[in-house]
């Protein structure tokens, strides 16, 4: 059986998480259409009849302005070191610019050089019109030195195929490997965090995103039912009234929404109490940090 370890790197918002999920074949990590919404590293193992890829989705990688997001980045960058394979992965639709620049500059100055070259994947290209495409890949293979770059989109599948055959043409025999039904090493408490999390992000617009934590206070198990309590963190009174929303209706929608979800996912009945409280400054707060697990 061969396995390896691909981690995959890129700006916010381009479609890691979405990939990570569509190889999985099952959602391990949360996606939204805002960017910085993955905030560590998470595993997920994708079984193939004759390999296993241990595939580590990263936050994405940007100018750090709190403590959080520069022990996001930071937690991206330390893939390197436990990836045997790594994909850059760009937004098709954009120019490179100096942003796209700055990460490829990095990646190769710290993937070490006895390694394999990085793959790029150019995403998104399901937006993109046919001509577009080529000048593209053009534009960033004049950037670095890579394996192979692979147009495709994580959210409709296209090409993907060519991907999981570059990957496990990739793979050697690196390590031991997982028990087959072996899928991610996030718990179900960490899960249903960011399940909430999700759903926030879903409904709230501008700089909200970015100030929102969710912390479960409790997890308790009680044969097919879950009676999970939790508190969705903002960092301004302003902040919880919008997602309190007008009489609740808010916070309810962000219930419902999260607890269906929850039931799927877990295969159980699930009790869900959810709370909004304000922490002021908690993205630059260690002991807050440190209670997010972040
Ligand atoms: N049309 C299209 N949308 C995509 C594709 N891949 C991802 N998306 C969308 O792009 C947005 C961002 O996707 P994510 O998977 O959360 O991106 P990410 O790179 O993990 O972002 P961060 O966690 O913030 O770094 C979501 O709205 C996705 O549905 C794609 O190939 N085509
Ligand atoms: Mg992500």
């Amino acid at each position: 059986m061969k396995f390896g370890t691909m981690a995959i790197l890129g700006r916010p918002n381009v479609g890691k998480s979405t990939l990570v999920n569509r190889l999985v074949r099952q959602k391990v990590a949360i996606v939204s259409d805002k960017p910085q919404t993955t905030r560590t590293r998470i595993l997920g193992v994708a079984h193939f009849p004759q390999a296993q890829v241990a595939l580590l989705d990263t936050p994405g990688l940007h100018r750090p302005r709190h403590r959080l997001n520069k022990r996001m980045v930071q937690a991206a960058w330390d893939t390197l070191y436990e990836a045997d394979l790594v994909a850059v992965m760009v937004d098709g639709r954009l120019r490179p610019g100096p942003g796209d620049r700055f990460v490829l500059e990095q990646v190769a100055d710290r993937w070490p050089s006895h390694q394999s070259l990085p793959l790029l994947l150019v995403n998104k290209i399901d937006l993109m019109a046919k001509p577009k495409v080529l000048p593209i890949i053009k534009a960033y293979s004049q950037m670095g030195t890579w394996s192979d770059i692979i147009p495709m989109s994580a959210k409709t599948g296209l090409n993907v195929d060519r991907l999981i055959e570059v990957i496990l043409n990739r793979v050697g025999d690196h390590g031991e490997g997982y028990s087959n039904e072996f899928v991610t090493d996030q718990s179900m408490r960490n899960f249903a965090a960011e399940i909430i999390r999700e759903k926030v992000l879903d409904r709230t617009r501008a700089e909200l995103p970015y100030g929102v934590a969710v912390k479960v206070e409790e997890f308790i198990e009680q044969g097919n039912l879950a009676r999970i309590s939790a508190f969705i963190w903002v960092e301004k009174q302003g902040q919880k009234a919008i997602v309190i929303g007008k009489g609740g209706a808010g916070v309810k929608a962000i219930g419902t929404a999260a607890r269906l979800e929850m039931e799927q996912v877990f295969e159980m009945k699930v009790f869900l109490e959810l709370r909004v409280k304000v922490k002021e400054a908690w993205r630059d707060t260690d002991h807050l940090l440190a209670e997010l697990g972040y």
